[in-house]
């Protein structure tokens, strides 16, 4: 039996990707080459460094590490001017409907996400109040596909990781949900996301029903 929930939250409660994207690309043109929004499929639920691995690989150029820390901070300085615009209104259809249901029947709510701005996002969007727990990039160092990051929100909503479902649109993030011994179902594409539990294109007309197995 379920009785808690745990989101990702890029893709999931609001689509920051596109954000991500035109920050990647301006770094990327800043280099001399074109990041293609194909490309940026990869960096959904990687973290900022492996992100900047991949655009590197895609352009061909490598770059030390003391460069590669310079880069990732100035594109995450780009990210920001997106991110400190974002409103409520950019929520995903469902989610807060979603969110309401799983409060009024008791059922307990984290965020599990890789990204260090987690908790910005959620003030930006106003729904920090539906969680108990954020588990963000700064409290789980291990990245998707490591469960860790599944299981310090288990841990810190103190629940059994086998009463978790975890709601995840990246590859990546239905491995970790996996190995975290945790139901998952996928928010997107049956293509990318067939190992998860149950798969479904959003959360509009989401009910109870969704978390039973
Ligand atoms: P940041 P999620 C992930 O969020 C994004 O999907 C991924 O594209 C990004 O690189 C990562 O966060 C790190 O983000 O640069 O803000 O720390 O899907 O795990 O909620
Ligand atoms: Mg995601």
């Amino acid at each position: 039996i379920i009785k808690a929930c745990i989101f990702d939250l890029d893709g999931v409660i609001v689509d920051t990707a596109k954000y991500h994207y035109l920050a990647w690309n301006r770094l990327a043109n800043e280099l001399g080459f074109e990041f293609s929004i194909e490309h940026n499929e990869r960096l959904k639920g990687v973290s900022r460094m492996t992100s900047l691995d991949i655009l590197l690989e895609v352009g061909g150029l490598t770059y030390s590490n003391a460069e590669k820390v310079v880069m990732a901070a100035r594109k995450n300085e780009w990210y920001l001017e997106y991110i400190y615009k974002m409103t409520p209104d950019e929520i995903l259809p469902g989610v807060i409907s979603f969110l309401t249901m799983l409060r009024e029947k008791g059922i307990k709510i984290s965020l599990g996400s890789a990204s260090k701005n987690a908790m910005l996002i959620l003030e930006r969007v106003q729904l920090q109040s539906f969680f108990d727990a954020v588990i963000d990039g700064n409290k789980a160092l291990k990245a998707k596909p490591d469960p860790q990051v599944f299981l310090l929100a288990a841990q810190e909503l103190n629940e059994n990781p086998t009463n978790c479902v975890v709601f995840e649109d990246a590859a990546a993030g239905i491995e970790a949900a996996l190995a975290a011994g945790m139901k998952c179902i996928g928010i997107g594409s049956p293509e990318i996301l067939g190992r998860a539990d149950k798969v479904v294109p959003g959360f509009e007309n989401a009910n109870i029903e969704l978390i039973k197995f």
